[in-house]
C-alpha cells in the first residue's frame, strides 16, 4: 500500500463515515503524491497526517424557541482546521444536510483555497443542520442568537473569523454580529459579509460570483479565447449564482439557466437578472415563480430530473458554472455537457463535481476551474473586509473589485504555472492542489510541530 493510501485508510478508520470529507482529502492527496516523493521532509514532519486532522473541532447544542413556543434543537459546528497561514477563516452553512463530514470537507478545502489567495488566512468552517426554509424572520433571529451564544467564545478578529455560506447571508450575519457584540461588548471585525451600514465591504456580496467569472475569463484568455457571446449554464439561485450571472452579462456572455433545490429554469434568451434577484434576494420564493413572468422560459422540477443526473446540465451550452452545492454535477452530467459542446467548467460552489466528473473533464482537456481556486474570490474579499475593519477604512467598490481581479489572476497564475512545472500543463486541479499544499506545508514546517 502506498504512503497516501495508508494515510487515507487510517483516516477512514479513525474518522469513520465521513464520505464528503474523504472525497476532498483523496483528491488533494492524490495530486500531491509526486511532491511527497521528491521532498522527504513532508513525510518526516508528518505534514499529511497533521493536515487531515483539524486543530480543533467544536460541536454544540443550539436550542431555540419557534413561533409556536416550542423548543427546537439543532447541532452547531465550528471546525478550526489549520491556522498555519493566519486566523481560521471560512463560512457558516445553515442547511438541513449539515453534519461533521460536510463541515470537515468544507474546512479542508478552505485551507488550500485560502492559501492560493496569497493572503494571511487559515482554514475553518462551521454551521448547523438548521433549515431556514419556511422560518419567520423572528425564528431566524432567535436561532442566530442562540448559535452565537455558544460560538462567541471560540471566535475573534485575530483568531477565527466566520462569514456566510449556504443559508447564511447579510441578514443572518447581522443577527449573529448583534449577539456577539451584546455578549462581549466589543465592536470588532469578528465576522465578514457584514452590512454596508456597519462595517461591511463593498463588493463582498458580489465577490464569489464575480471572482469565478474572472477566473473563467483568465482560463479562456490563456487559451486564446474569451467569454464574449458564450452561452452559459449556471446552477443555483443564491449569492454565488446570482453574481456569476451578473458578471457574465458584464463580459458579454449569455447565462441561460439557474436552479434551486426544487427545480431548474432554462431561458434561452438569457436569465432575467432583476427578476431572479426579486424572487430570491427580496421575496425568498421558489424559482418556479419565474415562469409566471416569462412564459417563454422552461421550468423543470426536481421530480422530473433524470435519475442519474441533473436537468440543468442537459442543455446545449459553451460553458457551465455549478454554483449550488457539493456533488451536484455527476459523471453522466459531465458527459452530457461534453457531448453538447461545452468547453469550460468553472466551479463557483465547493466540490460541485463528483470525482468521476472531474476526471472526465480533465481527460477531455477542457478548461476546468476547480472550486478551491475558482471560488476563492469570496474569502479573499472577506480578508479585504478584515483589512478595512482593522485599519478603520472603507474602500470604494472600484478599489475592492480591482483587488479582487488581481487576486483571481494570482490564483489562476499560481495554479496554472504549478501545473506546468509539475508536468501536467492545463490541469488546474493538480496545480491548485500542489500550490496550495506547498504554501501551507512550508509554513507548518517553519512553525514547528504544533
Ligand atoms: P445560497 O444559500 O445563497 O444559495 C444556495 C443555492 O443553491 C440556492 O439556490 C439553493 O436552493 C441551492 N442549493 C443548496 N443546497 C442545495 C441542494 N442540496 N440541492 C439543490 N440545490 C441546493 O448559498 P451560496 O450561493 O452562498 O453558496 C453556493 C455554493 O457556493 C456553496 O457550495 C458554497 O459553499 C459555495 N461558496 C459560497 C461562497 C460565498 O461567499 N457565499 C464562497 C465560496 C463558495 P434553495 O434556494 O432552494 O435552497
Ligand atoms: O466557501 C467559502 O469560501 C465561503 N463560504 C466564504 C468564506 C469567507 O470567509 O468569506
Amino acid at each position: 500500500m502506498t504512503y497516501i493510501h495508508q494515510t487515507i485508510t487510517d483516516l477512514k478508520r479513525t474518522s469513520p463515515s465521513q464520505c464528503e470529507f474523504f472525497q476532498a482529502v483523496e483528491e488533494v492527496l492524490e495530486s500531491i503524491e509526486p511532491l511527497l516523493e521528491s521532498v522527504p521532509r513532508y513525510k518526516k514532519q508528518a505534514i499529511i497526517q497533521r493536515m487531515v486532522e483539524p486543530e480543533r473541532q467544536i460541536m454544540f447544542r443550539v436550542p431555540w424557541m419557534d413561533d409556536n413556543g416550542d423548543i427546537q434543537v439543532n447541532k452547531g459546528y465550528r471546525i478550526e482546521f489549520n491556522s498555519a497561514l493566519g486566523p481560521y477563516k471560512g463560512g457558516l452553512r445553515f442547511h438541513p444536510s449539515v453534519n461533521a463530514s460536510i463541515i470537515k470537507f468544507l474546512g479542508f478545502e478552505q485551507i488550500f483555497k485560502n492559501a492560493l489567495t496569497g493572503l494571511p488566512i487559515g482554514g475553518g468552517k462551521g454551521g448547523a443542520n438548521f433549515d431556514p426554509k419556511g422560518r419567520s424572520d423572528a425564528e431566524i433571529m432567535r436561532f442566530c442568537q442562540s448559535f452565537m451564544t455558544e460560538l462567541y467564545r471560540h471566535i475573534g478578529p485575530t483568531t477565527d473569523v466566520p462569514a456566510g455560506d449556504i443559508g447564511v447571508g447579510a441578514r443572518e450575519i447581522g443577527y449573529m454580529f448583534g449577539q456577539y457584540k451584546r455578549i462581549t461588548g466589543r465592536y470588532e471585525g469578528v465576522l465578514t459579509g457584514k452590512s454596508l451600514l456597519w462595517g461591511g465591504s463593498l463588493a463582498r456580496k458580489e465577490a464569489t460570483g464575480y471572482g469565478a467569472v474572472y477566473f473563467a475569463k483568465y482560463m479562456l484568455e490563456a487559451r486564446g479565447d474569451s467569454l464574449k457571446g458564450k452561452t452559459c449554464l449556471v446552477s443555483g439561485a443564491g449569492n454565488v449564482a446570482t453574481y456569476a450571472i451578473e458578471k457574465l452579462y458584464h463580459l458579454g456572455a449569455i447565462p441561460v439557466s439557474c436552479s434551486d433545490s426544487r427545480g431548474t429554469i432554462y431561458h434561452e434568451k438569457g436569465i432575467d437578472l432583476d427578476l431572479l434577484k426579486d424572487i430570491k434576494e427580496v421575496r425568498r420564493k421558489s424559482l418556479k415563480e419565474y415562469i409566471e413572468t416569462h412564459s417563454d422560459a422552461q421550468y423543470i422540477s426536481v421530480a422530473d430530473y433524470p435519475e442519474d443526473g441533473h436537468a440543468v446540465w442537459r442543455f446545449k451550452a459553451d460553458a457551465a458554472f455549478p454554483c449550488a452545492t457539493q456533488n451536484e454535477l455527476c459523471v453522466s452530467d459531465a458527459k452530457a455537457l461534453l457531448e453538447n459542446g461545452c468547453t469550460l467548467v468553472t466551479e463557483g460552489a465547493n466540490m460541485p463535481s463528483t470525482q468521476e466528473a472531474v476526471d472526465t473533464f480533465i481527460e477531455a482537456k477542457i478548461a476546468f476551474g476547480p472550486g478551491k481556486a475558482a471560488n476563492a474570490g469570496g474569502v479573499a474579499t472577506s480578508q479585504l473586509e478584515m483589512a478595512q475593519n482593522a485599519s478603520m477604512q472603507n474602500w470604494s467598490f472600484e478599489q475592492v473589485d480591482a483587488k479582487l481581479k488581481d487576486i483571481m489572476k494570482h490564483v489562476f497564475n499560481i495554479a496554472n504555472d504549478t501545473a506546468a512545472e509539475f508536468g501536467q500543463p492545463g490541469n488546474l486541479v493538480f496545480g491548485a492542489n500542489i500550490a496550495g499544499f506547498k504554501r501551507v506545508a512550508e509554513a507548518m514546517i517553519e512553525q514547528g510541530a504544533v
